[in-house]
């Protein structure tokens, strides 16, 4: 059966205007006014509402192994949480550990993403380097749409991922068309740090920031993008935090280098006096890294946000309960990485971007969505509302007040980093796949009805990549 949004404004990211959407099939079939849809068709009405296209959140980590102990959302209930706030797809992250064959992770993950309720897809961490590795990356851009490959520079130990590492993959990400990321942070600092933290005494949650400050940020950033302009290959930075990172990209976006940063809406809204706090469970439900910085970094983001030096938001969503953050009662280092937001993100970009001017409409849809369909190729099949298109879509309510709480969000976990903020807009119903699956405050999913969405290797800009790089780059002898 079809579905008809009647009356709502339609908001893209290039322009927004007043028409019925026909959905049928899962795909948007007709725009327009007085459209010939069969009588039978169910009716929603949009009135005085905006129709936009679901949230892409590009940056989640469901149910993910990790520091000892596993995420406690899991791909079914993340999902449901991201339906529940408008975000209609995800992009996780595969992390195989060191050694593991890249192909053998990316499976388990695909068996544990098969309970999603929503569409998803994956970025592939390269947390090592050998020639398996190299083959297995040829294997997933050109047989599994996977066109974007993960490197921490951070976590020593565990899956930091060495310069060797970071200049083979990267040079093997140009050869494939695919997007090389990093999670920017010097990770031998943060180790040295981490040392010199615990020898001084300082244990607790307050020297989480400490061991992480914004140089160690900038460095990586700053050699992530040196590393992809020596090679010539595009680059996205996740979770951008402070000015030190922001200048490095706005440097190299200036040069005329490809560079893209994603921004979290923790990281616009909340800042490094979370750890402070004397409740030393609130204060732990806050580690996560790169951490909450100084207030003024908050002020960097949202500038570089409007003005384009990032284009994407985020939430790194990868919740830990606080029995789990628990396990570094008496060792901040020990306490596992990660804070939540798939359901909030739209609710605190709308409020804190478009109420206070400093978004429109029509860039809140841009970097809530368009352009993370764009630079990780899913466009126009996501990220927009136009027939063809997925039909994934958001009936938004700029009037809804909402409270943000752990005692009412859909998200497995017991905390909430907006707790008690009550913003203005939020979703109406949720569209996934044409269905109804968020109406009236209720959820009405079907487990496993999500489908993994292929991202093939990008043509367009790769071409224009290689035919700079052999124009422009020097070479060998001449260099
Ligand atoms: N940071 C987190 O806080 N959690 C998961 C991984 C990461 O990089
Ligand atoms: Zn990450
Ligand atoms: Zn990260
Ligand atoms: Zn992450």
């Amino acid at each position: 059966m079809g579905l008809l949004i009647k009356g709502g404004k339609i908001v893209n990211a290039d322009a927004s205007v007043i028409a019925d959407v026909y959905c049928e099939d899962g795909v948007i079939k007709q725009i327009g006014t007085d459209l010939d849809v069969p009588s039978d068709a169910e009716v929603v009405d949009a009135a005085g509402k905006l129709v936009m296209p679901g949230g892409i959140d590009p940056h989640t980590h469901m149910q993910l192994p990790f520091m000892g102990t596993v995420a406690s959302e899991d791909f079914y209930t993340g999902t449901a949480a991201a339906l529940a706030g408008g975000t209609t797809m995800i992009i996780d992250f595969v992390i195989p550990d060191p050694q593991q064959p890249l192909m053998e992770a990316y499976e388990t993950w695909m068996g544990w993403a098969s309970r999603s309720v929503a569409d998803y897809s994956f970025h592939v961490a390269v947390t090592w380097w050998d020639d398996s590795v190299y083959e297995d990356m040829g294997k997933l851009v050109n047989e599994h749409g996977v066109n974007s490959f993960k490197h921490f520079m951070a976590y020593k130990n565990a899956i930091m991922a060495e310069d060797e590492t970071l200049v083979n993959s990267f040079n093997r990400c140009l050869e494939l068309g695919a997007m090389p990321t990093v999670h920017a942070e010097n990770g031998e600092l943060v180790y040295h740090l981490q040392k010199k933290l615990l020898a001084a005494g300082l244990t607790g949650p307050e020297a989480h920031p400490l061991s992480r400050p914004t140089e160690v940020e900038g460095e990586a950033a700053n050699r992530a993008i040196r590393i992809a302009q020596s090679l010539g290959v595009p680059l996205y930075l996740v979770h951008v935090s402070c000015q030190e990172a922001v200048d490095e990209i706005a440097r190299a976006r200036h040069e005329g280098q490809r560079v893209y940063g994603e921004v979290l809406a923790g990281h616009l809204e909340l800042d490094d006096s979370v750890y402070r706090n004397e409740d030393w469970g609130a204060a732990a439900a806050h580690v996560m890294s790169p951490p909450f910085r100084p207030k003024k970094h908050q002020a960097v983001l949202w500038s570089a946000l409007q003005g384009g030096t990032l284009q994407t938001t985020a939430t790194d969503h990868c919740c830990f309960c606080a029995e789990q953050k628990a396990a570094g009662k008496d060792d901040f280092t020990k306490i596992p990485n990660g804070t939540a937001g798939v359901e909030d993100r739209l609710m605190i970009l709308w409020d804190s971007g478009v109420n206070q001017g400093r978004l429109t409409e029509n860039e809140f849809v841009s970097v809530a969505s368009t352009n993370a369909a764009k630079i990780f190729n899913i466009y126009p099949r996501k990220g927009c509302v136009a027939v063809g298109s997925d039909a994934d879509l958001v009936i938004w309510d700029a009037n809804k007040e909402h409270l943000i709480s752990a005692k009412t969000h859909h998200q497995n976990i017991d905390f909430n980093i907006f707790e008690g903020r009550t913003v203005k807009g939020a979703p109406d119903t949720t569209i996934s796949q044409g269905k109804v699956v968020y109406a009236n405050g209720e959820l009405n999913v079907v487990e496993g009805a999500g489908n993994y969405v292929q991202r093939p290797a990008f043509p367009t800009i790769f071409d224009a990549v290689q035919k700079y790089n052999e124009l422009h780059q020097p070479k060998g002898v001449e260099r």
